[in-house]
């Protein structure tokens, strides 16, 4: 019997994971756990965009760096049962020096603004983040041949 709440969450692969041709594998974990892409989009993060994906951030030392680095990268919005707290698991801790072996920035990453991914870390951040880059007929919903077992 499926258990948790079926919810969505945005993933963005940064820049850094799209230079080093990481989109793939990255993407393949999130499918292979069994979580599906409803949206997706490459794009280039303007300032602007980026200034209000990380409002909470503004003022801190590390904010410009962060701005500029995320200022371009695909865009992923996966639905699962309990997909935002599956997905900050399968992403691992902020810097990837001390993220988990088996996480995303454990795996692949050793310096901290570079950090390959970002993932939404509650169901607010998630609605904010989402409506920051989809609209409404962005959503696409199909069958997973697998979902039963999901
Ligand atoms: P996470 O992405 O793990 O949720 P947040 O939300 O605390 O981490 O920080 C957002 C982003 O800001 C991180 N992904 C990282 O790129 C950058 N960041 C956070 N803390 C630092 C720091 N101490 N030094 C440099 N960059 C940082």
């Amino acid at each position: 019997m499926a258990e948790g709440a079926l919810e969505r969450t945005l993933v963005l692969v940064k820049p850094d994971g799209v230079k080093r041709g990481l989109m793939g594998p990255i993407l393949h974990r999130f499918e292979s756990k069994g979580l599906k892409v409803v949206a997706a989009r490459l794009l280039q993060v303007t300032p602007e965009l980026a200034a209000r994906h990380y409002a909470e951030h503004e003022g801190k030392p590390f904010y410009p760096g962060l701005v500029q680095h995320i200022t371009s990268g695909p865009v992923l919005a996966l639905e699962g049962r309990t997909a935002i707290a599956v997905v900050r698991l399968m992403t691992g801790a902020t810097n990837p020096q001390t993220a988990a072996p088996g996480t995303i920035r454990g795996d692949y990453g050793l310096a901290i603004t570079p950090n390959l991914v970002h993932a939404s870390d509650s169901p607010a951040s998630a609605e904010r983040e989402l409506g920051l880059y989809f609209r409404a007929e962005d959503y696409l919903a199909y069958t997973r041949s697998d979902e039963k077992f999901l």
